[in-house]
């Protein structure tokens, strides 16, 4: 990104440079309860984080020891569709799994 910001601005004077920003990033995190299951929560880390059975296996048991446990880090708007998508998804199959997101 930086060699890119250089690139677009070479030989501009300072007042003609274009101010490029990096989108800022999002945590996304699951948070453990007692009643939705350890199979649908290692589905919802492979169907809606597209993560390999063994790591969703590995972070559902991180989230149900410790309480929370990170699922992905995205910029703005996918965090907020896949924490939507996570709710929604829980709630069709009446878990209250809950799911955030917290700027990086
Ligand atoms: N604690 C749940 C159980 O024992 C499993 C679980 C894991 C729930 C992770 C939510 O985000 C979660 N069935």
């Amino acid at each position: 990104m930086d060699e890119f910001k250089l690139n677009i601005n070479e030989g501009l004077q300072e007042k003609e440079r274009t101010e490029i920003k990096s989108p800022s990033l999002y945590k996304v995190y699951l948070l453990n309860d007692d009643y939705t299951t350890m199979e649908f929560v290692v589905h919802v880390l492979e169907k809606i984080f597209h993560i390999s059975p063994v790591k969703s296996a590995q972070i559902m048991l991180h989230v149900h020891k410790n309480g929370k446990g990170l699922a992905g880090i995205f910029t703005r708007e996918i965090a907020e569709t896949k924490t939507t998508t996570v709710i929604e998804l829980a709630r069709q199959n009446k878990f209250p799994l809950q799911c955030t997101m917290e700027k990086e």
